[in-house]
């Protein structure tokens, strides 16, 4: 990485109103690598205080924004982008040096994110209002306007794209922001509030404090934040969810998941086996659409598990920054000792060990790393903890079915809905099962694909609201209708105008 980009990020620094801020308290927080535990920066924690100044800046941002036309808006979200598109190596490094994930996934990772600010950008611009001539001698107009300042609370695991997809839709929309980025992984956004100041953005329209559970409360609090919009667990979402219902503001929630691949016989076990390695580690499996629960036709089930174990076997773990590394570490102690924690639980609940389960034994510095190996168990039943909880980690479980309606009543027992893949060459059979599944967001023959244009959202508790297209813009708004008398007289109703009905 060039050494410039960390010097780029002040420590103990919050980004609002424009410019670096140094907190009110003395709260700090180190920033580690996953994959050493070696520190590599310190951040500030944002008290009451700190988050309320930024939300007065994020106010005074929102005036500024909300007065430009869409077309000026869009100026600014294109040098912003162009700025993401130059820097997207160094920023590709730095997210794989705090997350841990492999620099090869952060470079296909950041060398998509601009497309966001391109794609809002863009149709904000075609955002068009109606005009109606209704009985009575009137029209109505109905007008789109933003919501004012949106609190984004983000996630560590693509602390990036989340924020710039997050970003995108709110900017596009005339609101600015408040974020609260994850304290594990605050420095891309920290940086990309720095951007937005050199992009041209006005001061105060995308406004960063770091801290941990606590500022992201004092976040959805903020008398000026009319919406928030989380990436999270599922119980950070009931928090978040009860503060906005007691605000009366809008929330959108993207939460957990524990997402079905269903493999039918009639694709062959080689490219299923690929799919589902890719489906559950990338990542390292910490994503919330991360494939968890294989169901496959008792058929392939045997040929598909060994060739899903020679896969998982095959995975490279190690040092992220290196090109050849297909797997990093998972993102802290914690949550390697849960994935431990599941793969025990599992061998208890009598399921199948296939390959991994033990930790890789690695060089110095990388043996101090949270590494956890790609997993398989089989003779996954639906009541193992192992089917039930996610893990969020690279843990994954086969369960054999036999009819299609086995596989969507397994695919379905599952208080999630976010995201699910569905492996067949029957056309008739892939959309009865995609019309059949609880679950947001599906692909059929593939996994993770993501887009500006496809929204992305989940039932159940992985939460409610839309992430991208106009779905997305227009839930970043309020619409609302103006009713004009185009009549000559108006209908006098005390002195016996028309009766309507
Ligand atoms: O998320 P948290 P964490 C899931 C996954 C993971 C679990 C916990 O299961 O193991 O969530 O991850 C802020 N009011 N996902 O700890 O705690 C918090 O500081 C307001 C799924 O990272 O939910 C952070 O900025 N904000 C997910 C953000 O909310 C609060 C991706 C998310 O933190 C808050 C990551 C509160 N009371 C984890 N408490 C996905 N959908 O992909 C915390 N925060």
């Amino acid at each position: 990485m060039s050494a410039s980009i960390l010097n780029q990020i002040p420590e103990n620094r919050l980004h609002y109103g424009g410019r670096w801020q140094a907190p009110s308290g003395s709260g700090r927080l180190a920033v580690r690598s996953p994959a050493t535990g070696e520190p590599i920066a310190t951040i500030a924690l944002a008290d009451d205080e700190d988050v309320a100044r930024a939300a007065a800046a994020a106010q005074t941002g929102f005036e500024a924004w909300s007065a430009l036309d869409t077309a000026e808006r869009a100026r600014h979200m294109n040098a912003l982008a162009a700025i993401m598109r130059e820097r997207m190596q160094d920023l590709a490094e730095l997210e794989s040096l705090v997350t841990g994930r492999a620099i090869r996934e952060m470079r296909a990772q950041m060398s998509r994110i601009p497309e966001w600010l391109e794609y809002f950008a863009a149709i904000a611009q075609g955002l068009e209002g109606e005009a109606n001539r209704v009985k009575g001698g009137l029209v109505t107009l109905t007008q789109y306007e933003p919501l004012g300042v949106v609190g984004l609370l983000t996630s560590w695991n693509h602390p990036a794209l989340i924020l710039v997809k997050k970003l995108s839709v709110a900017l596009a929309a005339g609101n600015a922001c408040l974020v609260k980025p994850s304290e594990l992984a605050p420095l891309s956004p920290l940086l990309i509030a720095e951007w937005c100041v050199e992009a041209g953005l006005p001061d105060g329209v995308v406004n960063v404090v770091t801290g941990d559970g606590r500022a992201g409360a004092a976040v959805c609090a903020a008398r000026e934040v009319g919406m928030v919009d989380l990436t999270g667990g599922t119980a950070t979402g009931r928090k978040v969810a009860a503060v906005a219902a007691e605000r009366l503001i809008p929330c959108t929630l993207e939460l957990g998941g524990k997402a079905p691949v269903i493999v039918w016989d009639d694709v062959p076990v080689e490219e299923a086996a690929a799919g589902a390695v890719f489906s559950a580690f990338v990542a390292s499996g910490q994503t919330c659409v991360s494939g968890s629960r294989f169901l496959v036709k008792r058929s392939i089930h045997d040929a598909f598990v060994a060739a899903l174990k020679a896969r998982a076997d095959a995975l490279r773990v190690g040092d992220p920054a290196d090109p050849a590394t297909d797997m990093g570490p998972v993102i802290s102690a914690a949550s390697a000792e849960r994935c431990f924690a599941y793969i025990e639980s599992a061998k208890a609940d009598g399921a199948r060990l296939v390959a991994g389960g033990a930790k890789p034994s690695l060089p110095a510095p990388f043996d101090a790393g949270h590494f956890v190996p790609p997993t398989v168990f089989a003779d996954v039943d639906p009541a193992h903890r192992l089917f039930r909880e996610e893990i969020f980690g690279p843990v994954i479980a086969v369960t054999p079915f036999d009819d299609e309606d086995d596989a969507i009543r397994l695919a379905n027992d599952s208080p999630f809905g976010l995201g699910a893949s569905i492996w067949t060459r029957d056309i008739g059979r892939a959309h009865r099962l995609a019309a059949t599944v609880r679950a947001g967001v599906i692909w059929i023959n593939d996994h993770h694909k993501n887009d500006p244009r496809s929204i992305w959202g989940g039932f159940g508790e992985s939460g409610y609201g839309k992430e991208n297209g106009w779905d997305a813009l227009r839930s970043r708004m309020r619409k609302r209708s103006v009713v004009i008398r185009t009549a000559s007289r108006f209908d006098d109703w005390f002195a016996g105008g028309a009766r309507y009905g």
